[in-house]
């Protein structure tokens, strides 16, 4: 990926959580790298294939000027959502605020926060097996596409699929869906969460029948294991309601814990 560069950008503003600050105001120093790929525009000579790096210095002005934040990490949490939301051909952000004359009664250069967003890419499972099963799923759909906070939803075939692990219950319609999002994982988790709920899932047996599950399966190539999320999903390679939609998506969607790819997944399931 290629970068545009913004260096010490000089603004003045009311950022601080002393009154003095936010009354008198001081000078911060602000510097990005935007990941963005340049290709198009540098071949064609032409500025609508890229982002004016003029436009966002004025946004990142209007942001600062216009705002009054305790803490120049919201400051910077701010500008990068903004900017990642805006220029949508900008994949990551690398965001340095610097403050110069931070009133600390001692000398020092400068106090500054760095910090990295960007859109991650993420596959869900979706599963319903009560009541108006497509509707739940299409519901959740549409729920996901409408959050700020993601981006690029694409949903694959809908396939009916015989109860896996607990038996004795209805069959289920899954999906998987493929989107970008600028959320944690675990504030993916809430928002998936909140999807269960707008569906009214009730959690009376473990493994048993829902109105909808939705459960986070790949995120990035990321590996993490706590107390309420495990990425992979754990059992991803034992579902073929899980493997046959993302395949549909994305057969080189790699699980970075077996080092195998969906499609590879899928053939291994098969074969036991
Ligand atoms: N979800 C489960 C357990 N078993 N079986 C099918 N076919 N589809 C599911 O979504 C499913 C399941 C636990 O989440
Ligand atoms: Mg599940
Ligand atoms: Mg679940």
């Amino acid at each position: 990926m290629d970068t545009i560069k913004i260096k010490n950008l000089e603004i003045f503003s009311n950022h601080g959580v002393l009154k003095e600050e936010n009354v008198l105001g001081q000078k911060f120093l602000i510097s990005a790298d935007l990941s963005l790929s340049t290709r198009n525009a540098g071949t064609t000579d032409n500025l609508e294939l890229s982002v004016n790096y003029a436009e966002i210095c004025h946004d990142i002005k209007r942001i600062m000027e216009t705002n009054t934040f305790r803490l120049i990490e919201t400051a910077a949490e701010k500008i990068c959502e903004e900017l990642l939301k805006k220029y949508s051909l900008i994949s990551r952000i690398s965001l340095e605020i610097k403050k110069p004359w931070a009133p600390i009664l001692l000398p020092l250069e400068y106090v500054s926060v760095n910090i990295e967003r960007q859109w991650h890419k993420v596959y869900l499972s979706l599963g319903s097996n009560m009541g108006d099963r497509e509707n739940y799923l299409n519901t959740a759909i549409e729920y996901l596409k409408k959050q700020d906070s993601c981006r690029n939803v694409v949903v694959s075939d809908f396939i009916e699929t015989e109860p896996y692990g607990m038996t004795e219950q209805d069959s289920f319609i899954n999906c998987c869906a493929e989107l970008e999002t600028l959320l944690t994982p675990h504030e993916l988790l809430e928002l998936t969460s909140s999807a269960e709920q707008n569906a009214k899932r009730k959690r009376l047996i473990h493994w048993g029948p829902r109105t909808l599950d939705v459960d986070i399966i790949l995120y990035d190539d990321l590996i993490m294991h706590d107390s309420s999320l495990i990425i992979p999903h754990i059992d991803m390679a034992n579902r073929e309601f899980v493997l046959r939609p993302l395949v549909q998506l994305n057969p080189y969607a790699m699980n970075p814990v077996l080092k195998k790819s969906a499609a590879e997944m899928l053939t291994d399931l098969s074969k036991s």
